[in-house]
């Protein structure tokens, strides 16, 4: 899957939306993540998940920092993210399945809060970003 120069500029123009707020993108993405698929909480037994708590603000801040990190490296998310990807396989062991699921979110998120710019074209474009970023940290699981 690869994206398209017009996918890299769409990707790109609300990546500087999400910059504005990055931080309570994340934390509402993962409010969204724990409510509508509360399986996922069994990664986080350390974690408070009441929505707004320090520790879930905290964490959405670190992923959309890292989101913002492939961004930056679009054409090589694969090396950007390479640390990360060691982290979630050979540690954290977070089953794949749960990378869609966090997509899911995460776009959701997007398009409540731009509205405007969230048109099917921005929508596709996003979709195959995140899955890229998704493949990167799931790819090292042996
Ligand atoms: Mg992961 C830690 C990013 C999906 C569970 N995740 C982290 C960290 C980042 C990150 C930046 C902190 C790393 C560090 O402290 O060095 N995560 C990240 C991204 C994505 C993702 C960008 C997908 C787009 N993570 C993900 C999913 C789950 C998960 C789907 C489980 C449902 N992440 C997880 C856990 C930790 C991290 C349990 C450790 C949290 C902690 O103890 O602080």
């Amino acid at each position: 899957m690869s994206l398209t120069k017009t996918d890299k500029a769409i990707i790109l123009t609300i990546w500087n939306k999400i910059a504005t707020q990055a931080d309570s993108v994340g934390t509402e993405a993962l409010e969204r993540l724990f409510a509508s698929f509360p399986q996922t909480k069994t990664y986080f037994p350390h974690f408070d998940l009441h929505p707004g708590s320090a520790q879930l603000k905290a964490h959405g801040a670190k992923v959309v920092s890292a989101i913002g990190d492939a961004v930056k490296h679009i054409d090589n998310v694969g090396s950007a993210l390479s640390k990360l990807s060691e982290l979630h396989a050979y540690i954290l062991r977070v089953d794949p399945v749960n990378f869609k699921l966090l997509s899911h979110t995460f776009l959701v998120t997007v398009a409540a809060r731009f509205p405007a710019d969230f048109t099917a074209e921005a929508h596709a474009a996003w979709d195959k970003f995140l899955s890229i970023v998704s493949s990167v940290l799931t790819e090292k699981y042996r």
